[in-house]
């Protein structure tokens, strides 16, 4: 028995020598440790090895098993790697080249600016309001003390459709039917699509708006400039700001914000005009109408309200000086966000 196990070792140890690659290293093994190979062989032949020595010359068959197993997985390895390094080379890979990097999406721009909107007004503690994109005309404009004869009425401005229904062309109507659902106090954002007949390079006939709305007892023009003021602060960063008296038929009295322009610090430019500032967005103080309109008592309560244009702010923020590139989707230009 022991000549045997030390045959088997030497002719082991001579034919590993001699395999040049993986595939007769593999029939190698099969010859000396597979079902039929050297080492099973003779670890079937101990049944003949007398009782007493049976113990030991087990474990030398045992011990030859490892060494031949330990051997042939070394060799393997070393022969996989120079194989494959040759057939790299002969195919012409460099394995250390930089790969190529998988496309990934971004979000689009207004969407980004719309995520940032909501995550300051709800930092703020207001909550997200939502409603439909087709709406009926009472609450477009009835509600909100647009009335019957006013231009933003007219057809020229406004998609109608049929059975008094229209595309909301504000995001004002979610305000008016959140009104009607919640008792005051309330503070709220609303913001999505919306639509109005009008087409050139600063006009999309759809576009995005936020408009915001609290109502409570005792809400005054400084809740409104606070606040309003704080979210231009997070938006566009602390710099110098107006507000300028405007009309709107839904808030009295009535403003717009400027901010000092972010492309010229102030000094004139083609995209504040010349002004030196940017228009950001209007507001005002709820016109009792409006509240009489979704039976909230406007003896008690008092609120205000503002709206910009989502797009607009987009433009601003990335200085893109086109609004159609927001609605191409061409992706040499989405690719920049
Ligand atoms: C603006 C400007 C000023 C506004 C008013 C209301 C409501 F429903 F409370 F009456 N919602 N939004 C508002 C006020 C919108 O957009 C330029």
């Amino acid at each position: 028995m022991k000549e045997l196990i030390e045959s088997l070792w030497n002719d082991f140890q001579s034919e590993s020598k001699t395999t040049k690659d993986s595939k007769s290293l593999d029939e190698l093994r099969v010859k000396f440790l597979g079902k039929k190979g050297g080492v099973t062989n003779l670890l079937k032949q101990l049944s003949k090895v007398p009782m007493d020595e049976r113990p030991s010359v087990g474990a030398q068959v045992n011990q030859l098993k490892e060494r031949i197993q330990q051997i042939l997985t070394e060799r393997m390895n070393s022969l996989l790697t120079n194989e494959n390094e040759r057939k790299m080379q002969a195919e012409g890979i460099d394995p250390t080249l930089p790969g190529t990097a998988p496309n990934v999406g971004t979000l689009h721009p207004v969407s980004q600016v719309c995520d940032q909107i909501k995550s300051i007004f709800l930092s703020m503690g207001f909550f997200i309001a939502d409603g439909p994109e087709v709406e009926e005309e009472y609450y477009n404009f009835e509600a909100l003390n647009v009335p019957q004869h006013h231009p933003a009425r007219d057809c020229q401005d406004t998609f109608y459709l049929e059975n008094n229904q229209l595309l909301r062309t504000q995001t004002s109507p979610m305000q008016i039917r959140t009104m009607e659902k919640l008792k005051p106090p309330l503070k709220m954002i609303a913001l999505g699509k919306v639509f109005r007949r009008d087409d050139d390079i600063t006009h999309s006939p759809m576009f995005h708006q936020v408009e915001g709305l609290v109502v409570d007892e005792n809400v005054s023009m400084s809740d409104l400039k606070g606040t309003l003021l704080l979210f231009s602060d997070m938006m566009f960063g602390k710099r110098p700001y107006r507000f300028r008296p405007h009309y709107f038929p839904f808030t009295e009295p009535s403003a717009e914000l400027d901010i000092q322009c972010i492309f010229c610090q102030g000094k004139g430019c083609r995209v504040c005009k010349m002004s030196g500032w940017l228009e950001i967005l209007g507001c005002g103080m709820v016109n009792p109408k409006v509240f009489d309109a979704v039976k909230y008592d406007s003896e008690r309560y008092t609120g205000f309200a503002f709206g910009m244009g989502i797009d607009r702010i987009a433009m601003l923020r990335y200085g893109i000086n086109h609004i159609k590139l927001l609605f191409d989707s061409d992706i040499r230009f989405l690719r920049q966000f």
